[in-house]
């Protein structure tokens, strides 16, 4: 491998590889490198044991002195992998009879007082086996995966008893055994209180902390534990006495916050170090700067503004101005998202909240990696990142975010092996 080495003192040393594009133009969305997208044109990237081992300019390496599979970029661009960094994509059933009410004229909150809306999905998702879970989440997996998602999170919280959340759990577990594709899992036991805790909620709150948390934990069936704070759901108190558990257990903290009012969950979060508060249309700017001062992540869900026909849009100017990174995902759940495309996120993300192409691209790369705590690992094209990345037919990086459909992605790679999807 070194005895080209003598006679080309001028080429970059690389180190062994098992595999190498040559000729791509990196998008690798590190801040490091100027200019929008981080770009590096004409470039060479390798990757050894999954993770990016070398990156350098074309005009520096000798590719005769390159080890393992070598393959032509052509002038192609690599992204890193998409990220996903909030879904509920397990859960039994639809609800595409409560779409056909909304048609008519019934409301969400209207569906859901009558016992339908999540408590609906409740139902079905504890009818159902952990196997037979996993069956209905596959097609949502794998439309995701084929559109360029390497890291897709996964929530609980359609089951509501110690049981029903963990087979939720175990069922995502059980998805990314069988395949290529990073699944992190959070538990939402807060997501609404079932009904046989309606008459004393905080005992549903005690049974979280001092019984699911504990088992999750020790059990390692989630890096994180999310609740829905909201009139409708949970208090103030209650999340933070949950959060509190949560940190004494060492998981990551989430927060479904500000949704559908300003209720101060995300400032609440922010001092707990949350990873993320999630929604946000109604955050003010002291909730602003609480997660500026705290580097959490605002992770923002057009998919569900725009199902539920909302109008009030999260506060994009203000999170701007004051460096809170901002990051994009599907919501893909039954009642307020059943939309399994985070390209038509990055989409919204422009045309609804008024995002830029780039930073669409940064909310579904490098942001949602930090939203998930894999900032040190995952988002940007960067050496001793992991080597999730993907190699499309464009001609520029804005088309990932205005263009629907239509888009080739020539090779998706995971873990520096090129990994396709089909079903197991
Ligand atoms: N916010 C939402 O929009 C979803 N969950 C949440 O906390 C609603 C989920 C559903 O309707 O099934
Ligand atoms: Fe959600």
């Amino acid at each position: 491998m070194c005895e080209n080495k003598h006679k080309k003192v001028m080429k970059t040393e690389i180190p062994k590889c098992d595999r190498s594009w040559l000729d791509v133009h990196l998008v690798t969305m590190d801040p490091q490198n100027e200019g929008a997208y981080g770009p590096l044109k004409n470039h060479a990237i390798g990757v050894a044991q999954g993770k990016i081992s070398f990156i350098a300019a074309m005009s520096q390496v000798d590719p005769s002195a390159l080890t393992g599979e070598l393959i032509e970029g052509r002038g192609r661009w690599l992204t890193p992998g998409l990220i996903d960094c909030h879904t509920h994509l397990i859960y039994g059933g639809h609800r595409a009879n409560e779409f056909e009410q909304r048609q008519q004229g019934v409301g969400y909150e209207e569906i859901a007082r009558a016992g339908g809306g999540i408590l609906s999905t409740v139902r079905s998702t504890r009818a159902l086996s952990e196997e037979v879970l996993m069956d209905q989440a596959r097609p949502r997996l794998e439309t995701l995966m084929n559109e360029g998602v390497t890291t897709v999170e996964i929530k609980s919280g359609y089951g509501l008893s110690v049981a029903d959340e963990l087979k939720m759990l175990r069922a995502a577990r059980g998805l990314a055994l069988q395949y290529p594709v990073n699944i992190r899992t959070t538990l939402l036991a807060a997501h609404v209180v079932p009904p046989e805790f309606k008459e004393h909620p905080d005992a549903y709150v005690d049974l979280i902390c001092e019984d699911l948390i504990p088992q999750v934990a020790q059990q390692q069936l989630a890096e994180a534990v999310d609740v829905f704070c909201e009139d409708i759901a949970f208090s103030i108190e209650q999340t933070e006495r949950i959060f509190q558990v949560a940190l004494d257990w060492n998981l990551g903290i989430k927060v479904h916050a500000e949704q559908l009012s300003a209720g101060g969950a995300a400032a609440l979060a922010a001092r707990y170090g949350a990873w993320s508060a999630d929604h946000l249309e109604y955050l003010d700017e002291p909730g602003v700067l609480a997660l500026q001062a705290a580097g959490t992540v605002a992770i923002l869900l057009p998919g569900a503004f725009y199902f539920l026909r909302e109008t009030r849009k999260p506060p994009v100017d203000l999170l701007r101005r004051h460096g809170v990174p901002m990051a994009l995902a599907t919501d893909l759940n039954p009642g307020t998202s059943p939309l399994a495309s985070l390209q038509l996120m990055m989409n919204m993300g422009c045309t609804l909240f008024g995002l830029t192409p780039e930073e669409a691209l940064a909310a579904t790369t490098r942001n949602a990696a930090r939203g998930l705590g894999l900032n040190e690992r995952l988002g940007t094209l960067t050496v001793g990142m992991d080597a999730d990345m993907l190699l499309w037919e464009i001609e520029h990086p804005a088309q990932l975010a205005y263009q629907l459909g239509g888009l080739r992605l020539a090779q998706r790679i995971y873990r520096g092996e090129i990994r396709h999807v089909s079903s197991p």
